[in-house]
């Protein structure tokens, strides 16, 4: 009996040692789409998760969605390095944290953030900025300490926004991510991590929408729809969508357009058909398009005193624009933003309590929801029109 004894303890012993060494070696072996060079399909493999460093965050993904800037990386049109892990829009719940981490903890519902909120920049500390110092718009694809916390078949494997959500765990820096309530819908949610708040912010946060004005949004793809309910949310009477895309106004008026109109139905330019629409009173226009000839329509749309024109879609890189300064000079504001101008760690909590209050809905921008090993059929209806957006479940 003794004998027994001692070698079920010896067993238990053993046991809880291994036990112990696999926490303390803390390597989590899953599933991630790879990109392993740009103008290649994902593929999908099985890779290693280093455990979170100092101030990082290991989080099991639960819902990502696709974005066009994820696209952008295959197409080469946005550069990063490679073997990569795409995707920067999605809901998770935290596994583990690193040490000096205070502000989640293991079991947290969260959205990872693109952008990055240290509080300690000065566009952190400024109540009007949000482009925090520590985001990663060079595209080094690694974390803070300069290496990653990827690998496969023995190669370190890049992230990508710091974020890479194309994985059911990634490691982040505590300053990208956002505790939000457990009650959240994770195959919702996830779109306040880029598209839904890249276009809402632009209305609340950036145009600083009036009620009773009147807006117009040029493109009407999610990210469009997202600034006209932000628009409507602000209190905005009158809601104008632009698209030379007429199937996008059943959809624009679902969520709050009051009338959409095509460039192509008139021969006079598209400030002047706004003038005559609204008798020379646009207040704010948004570019969401990403096209510098619909950036100077948006800008001349605006009312020339006390209009304000938001830059939402992203320029083309290396592209200048002319245009007349008298535009300005007259009293036009023009802005622009990335991330609606929000303050992601802030804001993205209250969006999230918002959406759950039912403030907005965001039903209308979700057209497609496959599970993660169909990365590559979300992509095929990204590329031909087919969704607005798709989000992946694990
Ligand atoms: N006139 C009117 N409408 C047009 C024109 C035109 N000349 N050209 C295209 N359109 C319409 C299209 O028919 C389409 O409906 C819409 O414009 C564009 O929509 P989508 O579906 O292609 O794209 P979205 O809404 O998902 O995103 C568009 C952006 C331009 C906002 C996006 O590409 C972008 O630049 N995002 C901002 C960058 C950013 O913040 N990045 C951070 C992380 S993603
Ligand atoms: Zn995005």
């Amino acid at each position: 009996m003794k004998h027994f004894v001692s070698r079920h303890t010896v067993r238990e012993t053993l046991g809880m040692v291994f036990q112990r060494m696999s926490v303390e070696a803390g390597v989590i072996k899953c599933k991630a789409a790879v990109l392993w060079e740009q103008q290649q399909p994902f593929s999908i493999e099985e890779i290693e998760v280093a455990p979170p460093k100092t101030k990082e965050v290991r989080i099991k993904i639960l819902a990502t969605g696709i974005c066009r800037t994820d696209d952008h990386v295959i197409k080469g049109t946005m550069v990063s390095k490679f073997p990569v892990i795409l995707g920067h829009e999605a809901t998770g719940i935290v596994e583990s944290i690193g040490e000096g981490v205070t502000t989640v903890k293991p079991g947290d519902k969260v959205i990872p953030l693109f952008l990055p909120q240290c509080r300690e920049c000065n566009a952190c500390r400024n109540p009007d900025g949000n482009l925090c110092i520590r985001g990663d718009i060079t595209g080094c694809g690694v974390l803070s300490d300069g290496t990653t916390r990827f690998t496969c078949k023995g190669k370190p494997v890049h992230h990508f926004m710091n974020t890479s959500t194309f994985t059911e765990y990634t490691v982040v820096d505590e300053s990208s991510v956002a505790k939000i309530d457990d009650a959240a819908p994770p195959e919702k949610v996830c779109l306040i991590g880029c598209g839904f708040s890249t276009g809402y912010g632009a209305a609340v946060k950036t145009g600083k929408v009036k009620p009773g004005s009147t807006c117009v949004i040029f493109g009407l793809g999610g990210v469009g729809l997202s600034v006209i309910m932000g628009c409507k949310s602000a209190g905005a009477s009158r809601i104008i969508g632009i698209d030379l895309n007429k199937d996008k106004f059943e959809k624009a008026m679902a969520v709050g357009a009051t009338e959409c109109i095509s460039p192509k139905d008139s021969t006079k330019p598209i400030s002047e058909v706004l003038s005559e629409m609204t008798g020379n009173n646009v207040g704010y226009t948004f570019e969401v398009i990403g096209r510098l000839e619909t950036m100077i329509d948006a800008l001349a749309s605006c009312h020339m005193n006390y209009g304000t024109s938001v830059v939402v879609g992203a320029p083309p890189s290396a592209k200048m624009l002319t245009y007349d300064p008298m535009l300005l000079f007259t009293g036009r504001t023009w802005k622009g933003c990335v991330f609606g101008g929000l303050k992601s760690r802030d804001d993205v909590p209250k969006l999230v309590t918002e959406f759950l209050a039912k403030k907005f809905d965001l039903d209308q921008l979700i057209t497609h929801v496959l599970p993660f090993k169909k990365i590559s059929e979300g992509f095929e209806l990204l590329n031909s029109g087919q969704s607005i957006r798709t989000v992946l479940t694990f």
